[in-house]
């Protein structure tokens, strides 16, 4: 397999701009996403051991905010039987492109159906498992409750949604600090300090973090019977909710 092309989008001053998912950033989205998310890799290879608990036999599974399917490619590959459909969304028509050209090189991508969409145009039905592997974040804050609410009602008894979200923290000592070492986290992975700030700009008003509590108020409000957080590295969580 090849290298994903480096990450260097920010590593020369430019013009302060808000962060889109276009053909730039979808051309080094592997790169970025593994070297600006603390713990992807393990968060990824998890969601698969859950998908494979909880997909039950006939129902659906749905991967929202997909990118280039690095969730919904891990499902297919641990879940133990054939009989579900998984929808793959994303309004990225870049990153649904090139998923879609790394699926066509696939024998075993039957399961998995592609929908360029935003996720309020998009049903959810009989569903068992619904991933938003940091994809609320990017969400309008007072779209959030609406689109969780949305997928409780699509989901089956016994199914599982799994959050993973950059957070904050209400103590603002803490809050810096695990920034801080989040920085600290980016530059061991090559990124620069100009890549670092210009970044952060960039996604200033873009991706919106909350707390834990403020996700698990909403979840509980939508229905989930309970949820947790099962992963957290820094300010990144991954949460799982029971229906
Ligand atoms: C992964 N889950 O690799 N409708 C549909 N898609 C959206 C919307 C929306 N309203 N808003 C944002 N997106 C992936 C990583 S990235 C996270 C997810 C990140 C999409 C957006 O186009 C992008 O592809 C994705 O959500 C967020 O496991 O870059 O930090």
């Amino acid at each position: 397999m090849n290298e994903p092309k480096q990450d260097r989008i920010y590593a020369s001053e430019r013009p302060l701009q808000d962060f889109v998912f276009d053909e730039k950033v979808a051309d080094v989205f592997a790169d970025m996403i593994n070297r600006s998310v603390p713990g992807y890799a393990t968060i990824i290879s998890m969601i698969g051991m859950l998908a494979d608990r909880y997909c039950s036999p006939g129902s659906m599974v749905y991967d929202l905010g997909c990118s280039l399917g690095g969730a919904a490619l891990t499902m297919t590959h641990h879940i133990s039987h054939k009989d579900y459909q998984l929808i793959a969304v994303d309004n990225s028509a870049a990153m649904i492109e090139r998923f879609q050209q790394a699926l066509d090189g696939r024998h075993d991508s039957g399961n998995i159906q592609l929908v360029c969409a935003d996720l309020d145009d998009i049903e959810i039905n009989n569903a068992s498992v619904v991933v938003l592997n940091f994809t609320l974040q990017f969400i309008a804050q007072e779209r959030r409750a609406g689109l969780v609410r949305k997928i409780y009602d699509g989901m089956q008894p016994g199914g599982i949604l799994i959050l993973s979200e950059k957070i904050r923290f209400a103590d603002a000592h803490l809050d810096e600090l695990l920034i801080d070492m989040y920085h600290q986290f980016k530059q061991v992975q090559g990124y620069s300090q100009l890549e670092i700030s210009q970044k952060r700009s960039a996604l200033e008003n873009v991706l919106i973090p909350e707390t834990i509590a403020t996700h698990k108020a909403r979840m509980q409000e939508a229905g989930f019977r309970s949820c947790d957080t099962w992963f957290q590295c820094f300010n990144f969580a991954s949460m799982v909710a029971f229906k």
